[in-house]
């Protein structure tokens, strides 16, 4: 327990930029982990132990089984805008303030999202390979021979503000005539500032010549993307997945990577990560990175400083800025 005077206990999960630490030094008592040991869940809650706030990077399971044993946390702050990892019902029932990191990563995370399109349609991975591979003997007219971007017909699944930054991506770089489908409609001024048109989810997969998913993870997203769903799609079509692991059903994608069902696919995230299904591995028509999109120093320190902002907002001042379920955590206390 702190005493009057002491700072409280906070735990950082993960190494992180040495400013981000020491910023949290000036207001906490830190216990990091400058090695970036793994730790499981036992160790995670022995960790937890005394510490009223946990600076969490979005995979570090915060459910109903290891706040039981954290009965001092009051704050989870996630350095990501997405939160999974999060059990937020749970949380709530605990008292337990979530936090997210949204807007800092937008635009590079948009920039990513385009950079595997890119590389998935003009086949800029396995050209490379085979380059690499001393392969390259002459030119011919059809070697490596992609799909066109440009005027293309782009289709988002997840229009949040990643999704709406990609969309004016497509649509004022690449002119590309683009489609989208979300939980709900967006306000028509928001569509005509991306210049999307919403679509049903079978329109969008029958109609685009590339599918984007940039949509968050939640039970009821699992397998968006499954084997009737790419039989929908067009054999010349690609499919990029930056939104999370399991929205695609990755076996079945690999099936249809194999048989041609479709072109190509672009891969930054994956069911059960990061181990990749092994069939993914053996088709040559899909670009795999390890959960890169955010992955610029700007970006993951302003995303970092989000976090911190939280501790310091919720556990000094009392108010965090991005919280997830403050406002079922104050239904709870006056309920
Ligand atoms: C993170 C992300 O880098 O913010 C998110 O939700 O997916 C990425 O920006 C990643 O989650 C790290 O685990």
């Amino acid at each position: 327990m702190p005493t009057q005077n002491s700072k409280p206990a906070v735990l950082l999960t993960r190494a992180i930029f040495p400013e981000i630490v020491e910023r949290l030094r000036a207001h906490f008592e830190v216990e990091s982990n400058p090695d970036d040991a793994s730790w499981d869940a036992a160790e995670l809650a022995r960790r937890l132990q005394g510490k009223s706030g946990v600076f969490t990077t979005g995979v570090e399971r915060m459910d109903a089984a290891l706040l039981a044993q954290c009965p001092m946390l009051k704050i989870c702050a996630n350095m990501t805008v997405g939160y999974n990892n999060f059990d937020l019902d749970a949380m709530t029932a605990a008292g337990v303030l979530g936090t997210n990191a949204p807007d800092v990563l937008t635009e590079t995370t948009a920039d990513f999202g385009f950079a595997l399109l890119l590389a998935t349609a003009r086949r800029i991975s396995e050209s490379e390979r085979f380059l690499r591979a001393g392969r390259w003997q002459r030119w011919s007219y059809d070697m490596f021979s992609g799909a066109e971007v440009h005027g293309t017909t782009l289709g988002i699944i997840g229009m949040g503000r990643i999704g709406q930054a990609i969309a004016r991506r497509g649509a004022m770089g690449f002119g590309m005539q683009v489609v989208y489908h979300n939980r709900s409609r967006l306000d028509a001024a928001v569509e005509a500032r991306c210049q999307a048109r919403y679509v049903g989810k079978e329109e969008l997969l029958r109609s685009a010549d590339h599918v984007m998913l940039v949509l968050p993870y939640s039970s009821g997203v699992h397998h968006t993307i499954g084997a009737a769903e790419l039989t929908l799609m067009k054999p010349s079509a690609t499919l990029i997945n930056i939104a999370r692991g399991g929205i695609v059903d990755d076996a079945a994608l690999a099936t249809a990577l194999r048989t041609k069902r479709i072109a190509a696919a672009g891969l930054d995230v994956y069911e059960g990560e990061p181990r990749v299904h092994p069939d993914l591995l053996e088709v040559p028509n899909v670009v795999l990175t390890p959960h890169i999109a955010s992955a610029t120093p700007g970006t993951r320190r302003a995303m970092a400083d989000v976090a911190v902002d939280n501790l310091i907002g919720y556990l000094v001042h009392g108010k965090a800025v991005t919280p997830l379920n403050s406002a079922a955590l104050e239904a709870l206390r006056h309920g």
